[in-house]
């Protein structure tokens, strides 16, 4: 027997009469019915007046609060009875144990049961204008499919299923199958063309089975997924997330970052086989009835215009993508985008990097019409969701370009020093690490609960340490600055490479860098910088050099100004974007023994270019 998500007709009545009250009370009155009307289950916490305060109480009673949410906005087959059991200082986490529930059920048998003829799932295939469409009805009946054929193979609750497959209707079915009979998944990223990979499994038994199975009964603290990323030493993680804590995270970040309202269409154009994909093209948005896009495309193809062509054609309110993208499409210039209507977009996202300012503005100013908030995201596959960005806040909130912001509901960030002492003051910069707990954050890592320890948990006794640095600003505002293991300590100063990068970027003939740094025999470290140029671009290297090194002695500081530029075709990237700085500094290191993992890496011989270049540039200048 599955309890409703809190919505009972209990619940529905009375903060109806709540909200009826309040409208005839004074102002302390009119806020709560603000309050209501933002989050619903807030109205029920003691002395919350508004937004604020409702922040605030997230994190001074992060219990009550919670509890409430996850009361409301999951459906339990059973209560639970402790909301959290945490330990930082062991790296012990644990919510909501007690309850019992299936996250296949709160991700579509719920919306099936009040609106089957919703869209689950919008398919955007390669060839543009061929997108397929899924209700939740549809969805459930595949993932039941999935899930009886699983079984039938003999797959157990407490299983572990490896998916590989491209962003398609199958993977998510597969994926909630396996939540649906209790097994975990671990997706990696595919090669195969979804086409032949439908074509595969239609060939199987798939159409004979029966369109329902029993949703397995889960504990909160089961396991729902593993997810492998690659750590700076090279060696992957297989991070762990369970079932209540993480889907509730992604829920609510969903639905309050984006600003997702009911009916709203959500592109996320991140690949499943990403934590983004994981949080933001299924779980989230399908807990939250939401119609989700599943992108299968590049940016770029049949042109640069792709997104846009979509966002038009799809009426999509919510675009969330990756820097990497938003500066290769701004080099192609604005026809691309002006040619679509863009006027279903309210909210534009970013996630994965740091985004420059000028690719920030060019997102802000062309995409969005200058009238879309964009919101700069900071998060991690540890963190299960986002934890920093720009909204939820009042509407009119300012948002900084290129900044995330603001800490989430529960998120309580902190800056330390190198002595590893907690900066209090602002307009100060430091190693990012969260002083409590939240529901979606990683458990362990999959066999390695020691190393789960040692890496986040033992730097900073008591706080999780994300690995990032942040600034904090004059108003409090945090500003990520990168991974800290890419901080370039030159002749005792110490300097974020998204810092230079960030300068190197502004130069109008560039469309991308990376800068790492190198050992130094008299100033420990120097800088050492990569650069793309746009497309169609003839200039003089040399000159260009000089003009690079210029903007950043003057902007930063000279000694920040690089050593040596390399000029590339392109960088290294994971598959989600990222820039493989590891692989450059072992590079710019001669260390290619040491190159590591490269599974994640896009496109491998980006590697050899870049070491062929290297070479070319070391037999010029000496090394
Ligand atoms: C979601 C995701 C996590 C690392 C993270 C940080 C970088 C992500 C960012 C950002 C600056 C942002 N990162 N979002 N840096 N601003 N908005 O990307 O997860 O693949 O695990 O990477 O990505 O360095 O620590 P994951």
């Amino acid at each position: 027997m599955w309890l409703p998500c809190g919505c009972t007709s209990k619940y529905v009545a009375s903060s109806f009469a709540r909200r009826i009250l309040a409208s005839y009370l004074h102002v302390s009155g009119r806020s709560r019915c603000n309050v209501a009307a933002f989050m619903p289950e807030a109205a029920g916490l003691e002395g919350v007046s508004g937004r604020a305060a409702l922040r605030e109480l997230s994190v001074s009673n992060s219990e009550s609060f919670w509890a409430a949410v996850a009361r409301h906005r999951l459906c339990w087959s059973t209560a639970f009875h402790t909301v959290q059991d945490c330990d930082l200082s062991r790296g012990k986490i644990k919510w909501f144990e007690g309850g019992k529930l299936n996250v296949s059920v709160n991700c579509l048998d719920r919306h099936v049961h009040t609106c089957p003829e919703r869209v689950a799932l919008i398919w955007e295939r390669d060839e543009k204008g061929s997108e397929m469409k899924y209700t939740y009805g549809e969805l459930l009946e595949m993932t039941c499919r999935l899930g009886n054929l699983l079984r039938r193979h003999g797959v157990k609750r407490g299983d572990c299923v490896t998916i590989y497959m491209p962003t398609c209707p199958l993977a998510v079915a597969s994926m909630l199958a396996c939540a649906r009979i209790g097994a975990a998944h671990n997706v990696v990223f595919a090669g195969f063309s979804a086409d032949a990979l439908a074509e595969r499994i239609r060939d199987g038994e798939m159409l004979l089975l029966n369109v329902v199975c029993e949703p397995a009964v889960m504990n909160s603290e089961d396991v729902l997924f593993l997810l492998y990323t690659s750590g700076s030493t090279g060696k992957p993680k297989g991070l762990v997330h369970t079932q209540a804590g993480y889907l509730l995270y992604a829920a609510l970040t969903h639905r309050y970052v984006f600003s997702y309202h009911d009916g709203d269409v959500f592109g996320c154009v991140a690949d499943i086989g990403w934590i983004t994909g994981h949080s933001y093209v299924v779980y989230g948005p399908l807990a939250n009835g939401a119609t989700t896009v599943l992108f299968e495309s590049t940016p770029i193809y049949p042109d640069p215009g792709r997104y846009w062509d979509m966002v038009e054609r799809l009426k999509i309110n919510q675009f969330y993508g990756a820097p990497t993208a938003i500066r290769l499409l701004l080099n192609y210039g604005d026809q691309w985008v002006n040619k679509y209507d863009r006027s279903t977009l309210k909210t534009l996202g970013s996630v994965g990097e740091p985004i420059n300012t000028e690719a920030w503005e060019w997102y802000h100013r062309v995409v969005g019409d200058g009238r879309c908030p964009v919101v700069d995201t900071w998060w991690q596959t540890e963190t299960g969701g986002i934890c920093i960005a720009p909204r939820p806040s009042d509407p009119d909130a300012e948002i900084v370009p290129g900044m995330a912001m603001r800490p989430f509901f529960g998120i309580n960030p902190v800056l330390m020093d190198t002595e590893g002492e907690v900066l209090t003051s602002n307009n100060t910069s430091g190693a990012l690490c969260m002083a409590q707990p939240w529901p979606g954050m990683a458990r362990t890592i999959h066999k390695d609960h020691q190393r789960f320890i040692d890496t986040y948990f033992q730097p900073y006794p008591g706080y999780f340490f994300t690995g990032d640095g942040a600034y904090r600003s004059e108003e409090g505002y945090y500003q990520i600055t990168g991974r800290l293991d890419d901080v370039i300590n030159v002749s005792g100063h110490r300097i974020g490479t998204a810092e230079i990068e960030d300068v190197v970027n502004q130069c109008p003939a560039v469309a991308e860098s990376a800068v790492v740094g190198y050992t130094h025999s008299i100033k420990g470290q120097g800088v050492y910088a990569f650069v793309v140029l746009k497309k169609g671009i003839d200039v003089q290297e040399a000159d260009l050099s000089r003009q690079l090194n210029g903007m950043v002695s003057e902007k930063i500081a000279k000694y920040a100004s690089p050593d040596f530029i390399q000029f590339a075709k392109r960088l290294p990237k994971t598959r989600s974007g990222k820039i493989m700085r590891r692989v450059l500094r072992k590079v710019v290191e001669s260390d290619l023994e040491g190159l590591g993992d490269l599974s994640t890496l896009d496109d491998p011989a980006a590697v050899q270019e870049i070491i062929q270049g290297h070479e070319k540039l070391l037999s010029k200048n000496g090394p």
